[in-house]
């Protein structure tokens, strides 16, 4: 079956990759659309090697008939015409952080939880990028060993920001003052990603915190969070710490890794090799590497987990929700 398609925020940096991933992938699509504010509308995104010209998003965008919408135009855009789209019959993809936590929400990733997917009411939420790429990581471990306790510290590239996150960093490079972020991240790490909370945890944190429970379908995960803002333009790192109710071995461990859905591992220390964000750029697996026992608890281990923000921590973890939606429809 061939579907109508739209992407909102098309013109953005999820956007355009929105669209290089639906081409690469070669989703099947009948009518395409692209879709943004009124500052963008008229002019023309290539697609499949035509062009398209992008329409302003309101109300009425709906009204003609599309089956998918993929969403990525900042979370009140989503608040508002989401609701619109699913009103129509058309199922959103939503990659803001709007609808992540509604329980009416299914919060999917596709090698992780996409049974999920099943009870959506026309809206589905694409999680955060830091937390993607993590989950990906934590499935397989979680279903064989059963996770007691998540630590997580990343080192996230300036492209999560958005273009004015990668000016800061181009312009900063080049000794002008940031704009975007509230100090240098040139020669910099900013432990500040999103706003603060009451609790002293960023917004960033405390998503990677409550999303983690939500897909992992476990409420009472003990998970904690430092994110922290890197001069890196792609692809974010983290170091994940996690602690099991039961005991591994750690060969059996990194097998289970190895052969999980979405992972490639690159756990040769000896030789220098382990995942990097430049050799993640522009791929949408997650790497894992550094897999070694904590030898600090009973039964621990310590990962490093690198993946392509924009593409997996984004427009291709959206992409495979849509063909997971495409394949139950046929
Ligand atoms: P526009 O190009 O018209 O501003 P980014 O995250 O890279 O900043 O991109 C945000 C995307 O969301 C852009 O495509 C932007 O379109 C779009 N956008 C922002 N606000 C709105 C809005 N009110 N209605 C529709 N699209 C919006
Ligand atoms: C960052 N993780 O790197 C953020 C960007 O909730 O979708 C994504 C914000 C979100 O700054």
């Amino acid at each position: 079956k061939k579907v109508n398609l739209a992407v909102v925020g098309a013109t953005g940096m999820v956007g355009r990759t929105f669209l290089k991933v639906l081409e690469e992938r070669q989703l099947p699509i009948e009518n395409f659309y692209v879709m943004a504010s009124s500052r963008s509308a008229g002019s023309t995104l290539t697609f499949n090697g035509k062009e398209y010209v992008v329409e302003e998003l309101t109300e009425h965008s709906f009204d003609k008939p599309i089956d998918i919408a993929l969403f990525s135009a900042g979370g009140s855009t989503s608040e508002k015409f989401a609701p619109i789209a699913a009103a129509h019959g058309c199922i959103v993809i939503d990659n803001s952080s709007q609808w992540r936590m509604d329980p009416e929400v299914p919060l999917v990733v596709p090698e992780v939880n996409p049974e999920d997917i099943a009870w959506h009411k026309n809206i589905i939420a694409n999680p955060n990028c830091s937390t993607i790429q993590a989950m990906v990581a934590l499935k397989p471990l979680d279903d064989k060993y059963k996770i007691k306790r998540v630590v997580y510290s990343t080192y996230q590239a300036v492209s999560g920001a958005g273009l004015a996150g990668w000016k800061d960093l181009e312009n900063g490079l080049k000794g002008e003052a940031p704009k975007k972020f509230p100090h240098p991240i040139a020669n910099n790490c900013l432990p500040h990603i999103d706003v603060f909370l009451d609790n002293g945890y960023t917004k960033e944190e405390m998503k990677m915190v409550n999303e983690t429970r939500k897909i992992l379908h476990n409420d009472n995960m003990r998970v904690t969070a430092t994110t922290v803002r890197v001069p890196v333009f792609d692809s974010h790192s983290e170091s994940i710490n996690i602690e099991f109710e039961k005991p591994f071995d750690l060969d059996e461990l990194i097998e289970t890794l190895r052969n999980a859905p979405g992972v490639v591992l690159q756990n040769n220390s000896q030789e220098n090799e382990y995942p990097l964000a430049i050799n993640a750029a522009g791929h949408d697996e997650v790497f894992i590497g550094r897999i070694r026992r904590d030898e600090s608890v009973e039964s621990g281990v310590n990962l490093w987990v690198v993946a392509d923000n924009i593409r997996k921590g984004a427009a291709t973890n959206a992409v495979q929700i849509a063909e997971e939606i495409i394949k139950n429809m046929q």
